[in-house]
């Protein structure tokens, strides 16, 4: 049965960047599975709808839909146990868990003031409208509010990355000696900065940034690869 994902674009396909989206993408890629690719938009809801979903990733296992990225990679790993485990066992899925909710919280939830101003461009005038009323309901403030601060708002996110900077100096991957979905959670959110923004999150001299670059590198450069800017 073939697997499809569904990931955000804007007007350059070759540009998806949903951090939830990378996080499926680099498990796929770590499980060596292939998955064909559905492009898809922030205003294109009627493809989706019928799976169930209003946002993405969704998988698709030959007719079934999988939603959301936690359960998508839950789905892989039980469904495909001969390939490449993601998590390493029960006790790197229960952490995997936290470490699911510390990337959505501090990691998309840090970066997404740093870099939220800079999407619009990369979408077409409809979508550019959606995301702008819907960001800044959300934000309560025009997303170039929000952007002013940025140069100042940066250093406390890269404070608050500091238990992972900690684990780094000790071992090179959150998965230990190799990556696993941890690493992915937290790349994803990277990975999508790099795609939309070039704002600068991280310091060379980090930890974190060097860690960035391995995975930048890993399955072929498959994130490397695709359309971003080099910060
Ligand atoms: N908890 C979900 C979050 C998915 C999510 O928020 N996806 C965003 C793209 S990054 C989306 O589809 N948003 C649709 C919208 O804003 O209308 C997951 O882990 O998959």
């Amino acid at each position: 049965m073939t697997l499809q994902l569904f990931e955000l674009v804007g007007t350059d396909t070759e540009r998806p960047f949903s951090p939830y989206c990378w996080r499926t993408r680099m498990a796929l890629a770590h499980m060596e599975l292939d998955a064909g690719s559905i492009p898809w938009r922030f205003t294109e809801k009627g493809a989706i709808a019928p799976h169930g979903s209003e946002k993405v990733p969704v998988l698709l296992h030959g007719e079934k839909p999988v939603v959301d990225s936690w359960v998508i990679a839950n789905y892989l790993e039980d469904t495909f146990p001969d390939r490449p485990s993601l998590f390493g066992g029960m006790g790197g899925r229960a952490t995997g868990k936290l470490i699911n909710a510390w990337g959505d919280i501090a990691v998309v939830g840090g970066i997404f003031p740093l870099i939220v101003a800079d999407i619009p461009a990369h979408l077409d005038a409809v979508d550019a409208e959606y995301f702008r009323k819907s960001r800044e309901a959300r934000l309560g403030r025009k997303l170039e509010d929000v952007a002013a601060e940025r140069d100042k708002a940066v250093t406390g996110f890269r404070r608050s990355l500091e238990p992972m900077r900690q684990t780094l100096k000790a071992q090179p991957y959150l998965g230990g000696v190799a990556p696993n979905y941890a690493d992915y959670i937290v790349f994803g959110g990277f990975q999508w900065a790099r795609a939309v923004s070039p704002f600068k999150l991280l310091e060379e001299s980090d930890p974190i940034y060097a860690w960035r670059e391995k995975l930048l590198d890993a399955f072929g450069g498959l994130a490397r690869k695709s359309a971003g800017f080099a910060v």
